[in-house]
């Protein structure tokens, strides 16, 4: 049966009916005052998560970025000790109380893995680091320099300059992907793997349902660490920077990879119900090699970035519907797709697709198709405001990922509770933005993008058509509209979307007889046959 077909209920786990909700730890909720969010933080704000009923957002699982105890090089992706909880969220108590929390609402818990690399303050680098006849040298990635001094091979730093740094003492070089304080680790060295497979089973014993994997694709390189070839496409350099001068044929998805996959999906697969999604990109053929082919014995999941690369002029109809129907036709049989409109790598979406009412316009668009689309939805903090991009003045720029601009600050700044803010009693450790826009103004507002968010969410929750159903795109709609049906036995849906900024009008096919507007991210038209799209509106239909 081909996939994008309707699926057997039986089959859905958590994650696949699910809506996966993506907190960045310092920035939801602080309890104590010092600026920073916590983990206490968050527990006080489940309900607003999902208290079981429409009041609350019913999302069913948090990711949440990194928790464990480091020294912020990288807010967090620069991890010293894996079983532990950073002082700054809490302590491994309130861990557990957060997991028995969520628990009991009905919230999985999911937690960041960051195996590329660990913290330079690691107990494990400092040991592989003070000599080269330590037990844990080869832990790390250590290399001779060259004939003149200079580092082993070409290969660039994702936050710039080369990815190998100098250690005068033991006279070798080391390998770091990101940051000098982000050094990669070995896991072509069975012990670490091991180590690392340990730290999967700790956090799941502990109840943890489930890892979004940090860098999946980049965990074991090229073993005999040749150059990458330059980029000879010159247009790409200028929009990635460094990085982009090469391409990452030996740092990036090497063959291999997969087999450390697999058996991380081993380990996962000790306990029940677990789940794994990793960060992988580049085309929709390259994201489904990590679930592993036919057997899907790999992650249980890829996240699928297009949609995260779409800035103001790209976002058409015609490039996002390709991208869809390019994702699901690249899935092996089963395999479950994603969908993700922001993270804490990329500028918010409402900013990206225009700022201001355009902007707006076009997220809420966005969060229609992103909640009515085959897949699990993930939906970054703050988005179901519509929160964008906040300007953060260069004296308070924490991020050290600088190479372009502001870095990723502007999405990363403290959730918006109230006209106050609310999200600390102190100095948020990164400024508010604009506070009118606040969940308790919109919650009662019906046509806020929150209040559409919670609508979409809960009807998504009770459909089988939208869960489970088949998706299905309706050929030959006008230019700048993407069309598509969502079927699932006798709960039939449809969904159509205007990227223009221009009224469009449809002939929606006979045979697709429309019988209801369920819901409209502009204001609510009349029933026909022949619709009329706002501009930047997208409406789900139920069909006859
Ligand atoms: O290399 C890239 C694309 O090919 C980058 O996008 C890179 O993989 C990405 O930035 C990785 O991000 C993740 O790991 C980083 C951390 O700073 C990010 O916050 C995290 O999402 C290092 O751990
Ligand atoms: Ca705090």
């Amino acid at each position: 049966m081909p996939n994008h077909q309707s699926q057997d209920p039986k089959h859905h786990l958590w994650w696949k009916h699910g809506i996966i909700y993506q907190i960045y730890p310092r920035s939801f909720q602080d309890s104590n005052g010092d600026g920073i969010g916590d983990l206490q933080g968050v527990i006080d704000r489940l309900d607003y998560l999902n208290d079981g009923t429409p009041n609350s957002l019913g999302i069913d699982a948090i990711w949440f970025s990194p928790t464990f105890p480091s020294p912020m090089a990288d807010f967090g992706y620069d991890v010293s000790d894996y079983e532990g909880v950073h002082p700054d969220f809490g302590d491994m108590a309130v861990m557990d109380k957060l997991i028995t929390e969520a628990h009991k609402r009905g919230i999985r818990i999911i937690l960041d893995f960051v195996p590329n690399h660990s913290s330079n303050q690691h107990p494990w680098f400092i040991e592989s680091r003070s000599s080269r006849d330590n037990p844990k040298r080869d832990w790390y990635i250590w290399r001779d320099p060259g004939p003149a001094g200079e580092p082993p091979n070409n290969w660039i730093a994702v936050f710039g300059g080369s990815a190998w740094e100098w250690d005068q003492k033991t006279q070798q070089y080391y390998l770091h992907l990101f940051l000098k304080e982000q050094p990669d680790l070995n896991w072509r060295n069975q012990q670490v793997e091991h180590a690392m497979h340990d730290v999967l089973r700790f956090w799941m014993n502990r109840g943890v349902d489930g890892f979004r994997i940090d860098v999946m694709d980049r965990i074991v390189k090229d073993p005999e660490m040749r150059d990458n070839p330059p980029q000879p496409d010159r247009r790409w350099a200028e929009l990635a920077g460094q990085m982009a001068l090469q391409r990452h044929t030996q740092d990036q998805d090497w063959p291999d990879i997969i087999d450390y996959v697999r058996r991380i999906r081993t380990v996962v697969d000790e306990f029940p119900e677990r789940m794994t999604v990793g960060e992988v990109f580049g085309t929709p053929s390259n994201i489904v090699r990590y679930y592993g082919g036919e057997k899907l014995d790999g992650l249980h999941m890829g996240f699928n970035f297009p949609l995260v690369r779409l800035y103001m002029n790209r976002w058409t109809a015609e490039r996002v519907r390709r991208y869809v129907d390019a994702f699901e036709e690249a899935l092996p049989p089963g395999g479950w797709p994603n969908w993700v409109l922001g993270n804490h790598d990329v500028d918010r979406v409402a900013s990206r697709l225009g700022g201001g009412e355009l902007g707006q316009a076009r997220a809420r668009m966005a969060a229609l198709m992103l909640l009515t689309l085959r897949g699990t939805p993930f939906i970054y903090y703050g988005e179901e405001l519509g929160m964008a991009n906040v300007p953060v003045p260069d004296d308070q720029l924490q991020d050290p990922a600088r190479l372009y601009g502001p870095g990723r600050d502007p999405e990363r700044t403290p959730m918006q509770w109230t006209r106050d803010g609310d999200f600390t009693t102190g100095t948020p450790w990164l400024p508010y933005g604009d506070l009118s826009l606040n969940v308790e103004d919109a919650a009662r507002d019906p046509m806020s993008m929150l209040s559409l968010y919670k609508r979409l969410i809960w009807f998504r929750r009770g459909s089988d058509a939208l869960v489970h159903g088949a998706y299905a795109p309706v050929e030959g709609t006008p230019p700048g509209t993407f069309v598509y049906t969502r079927i699932h036995n006798d709960d039939r849906l449809l969904v159509a979307l205007n990227f223009t900024t221009d009224p469009i009008t449809i002939d929606i096919p006979a045979s697709l007889k429309l019988t209801e507007l369920l819901e409209s991210t502009h204001v609510d038209p009349p029933v026909a046959q022949q619709i009329t799209l706002h501009p930047n509106e997208g409406r789900l239909y139920r069909l006859a």
